[in-house]
């Protein structure tokens, strides 16, 4: 088999990758380790920026976000048992969007039936070979059978555990990471949201988040240990938490009821230098992790997979190195600035186990100051609606 650009991963960012390149006349295969179910059995992100629907548009995979997704104009952070709204599209004229990444996903996955382009699913044992030359290529198996992929390119959009950045020699790589104390535990249920837009809360007993994905499904998360495990969380015990940790408004308006879904996330930030080894490209959680405080990470795969995108479409239609050859820089660039957001929104909600009142004292002088400053709500909400790519 020979296609110009093999795809390692069927995540957001392969998918949005391959129907980009697809649009450029550039033929591409994917190869996913999992079925599609069990990938669109994970519940991730939820909040897309504008960029990223836009990147959708492109593809014509936008359709049934523009019907479905709620637009929300703003968010609330809650502090001290009162919340303050932060009136984004104010301050930076732009707007959110909430769709979830399953229906991203979904939507991905049927453009590209409907391009007739292949995705191979339960690939086993991928591995990118010979990156460093002119003629790499990527081994597979499938049904006990090995198969190869002669291509130009590799694009890695594997994930945090994927291959594809653990195949780079590690004297070739530089990584960065944060691990933090915590993780959130994360419930899905089919009730109507306590509140329309988010509510971000920092509490003495821990972070919460009130999200959801339409009018009448909910995603809560609690800020919880590392030593949690689901069983220990019923989800009594968890309505019960989360009552403890919002607003009086909001316990009066919270709807509770069984939870259709329920996780634990460990929280880190980690970045991989450089994003590009010869033909390999890294691209979304395989080049980095920032914890979802931020709602970054699916945007983040959305603004790498359009720099890769535009470099390979350089590539093949003017015959230009220029933009692959800058695509590791310009995609850090981004990436730094919501590493760095993430890490601050993280670092201002959350309680940190070993920083004491005192660092309990700096947070809430930090969010005192956030929503009393005009400066400060607008830095927030340019960073929250995403930069521009
Ligand atoms: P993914 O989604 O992990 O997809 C990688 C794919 O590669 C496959 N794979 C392999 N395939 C072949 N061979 C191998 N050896 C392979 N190894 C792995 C995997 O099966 C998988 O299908 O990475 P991608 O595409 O880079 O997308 C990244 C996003 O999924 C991630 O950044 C977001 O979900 C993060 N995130 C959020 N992002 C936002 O922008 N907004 C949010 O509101 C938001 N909330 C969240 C989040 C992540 C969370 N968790 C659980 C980590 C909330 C949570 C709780
Ligand atoms: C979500 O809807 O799952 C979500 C929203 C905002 C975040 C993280 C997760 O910061």
């Amino acid at each position: 088999m020979r296609t110009k650009v093999a795809i390692i991963g069927a995540g957001p960012a392969g998918l949005l990758l391959g129907q980009l390149l697809h649009t450029y006349g550039i033929d591409n295969i994917i190869l996913e380790r999992q079925t599609a179910d069990y990938v669109l059995g994970r519940i991730r992100a939820g909040v897309l920026e504008d960029g990223t629907v836009s990147l959708l548009d492109e593809v014509g995979a936008g359709e049934r976000a523009h019907r479905e997704g709620l637009v929300h104009h703003g968010v609330e952070i809650a502090f001290g048992g009162v919340r303050h709204r932060i009136d984004m599209h104010a301050a930076t004229g732009r707007t959110l969007m909430i769709y979830g990444q399953t229906e991203v996903t979904r939507d991905l996955m049927s453009a590209r039936a409907a391009a007739g382009l292949t995705t191979v699913y339960q690939a086993a044992d991928v591995k990118p070979h010979d990156f460093d030359s002119d003629t790499p290529r990527v081994s597979y198996a499938k049904d006990g059978i090995t198969h190869e992929i002669a291509c130009d390119f590799i694009a890695g959009c594997d994930g945090f555990h994927g291959v594809s950045r653990a195949s780079v020699p590690e004297s070739s790589i530089r990584t960065f990471e944060r691990v933090y104390p915590f993780g959130w535990l994360g419930i899905l249920s089919e009730t109507p949201p306590v509140s329309p837009e988010l509510i971000y809360t920092n509490h003495e007993r821990g972070f919460s988040l009130c999200t959801m994905r339409s009018t009448h499904r909910s995603r809560y998360y609690l800020q919880c240990s590392l030593d949690d495990d689901i069983g220990q969380w019923p989800d009594d015990r968890f309505w019960d938490e989360l009552k403890r940790r919002l607003d009086p408004r909001a316990v009066e308006h919270l709807v509770t009821g069984p939870s259709i879904e329920k996780s634990i996330a460990p929280l880190r930030s980690f970045v991989a230098e450089p994003m590009r080894f010869g033909r390999m490209f890294l691209a979304g959680d395989a080049a980095h992790i920032v914890p979802p405080t931020g709602a970054k990470g699916l945007n983040l795969a959305a603004s790498d997979v359009h720099y890769l995108s535009q470099a390979l479409r350089e590539f093949y239609a003017e015959k230009s190195a220029a933009g692959i050859d800058a695509y590791s820089a310009t995609a850090l660039a981004r990436v730094w600035k919501a590493v760095r957001f993430s890490w601050w929104m993280t670092s201002m909600l959350h309680k940190f186990p070993d920083t004491g009142e005192f660092g309990a004292r700096i947070q809430l002088a930090e969010l005192d100051y956030l929503v009393s400053s005009n400066a400060a709500m607008t830095s927030l909400s340019e960073n929250y609606v995403g930069l521009p790519f």
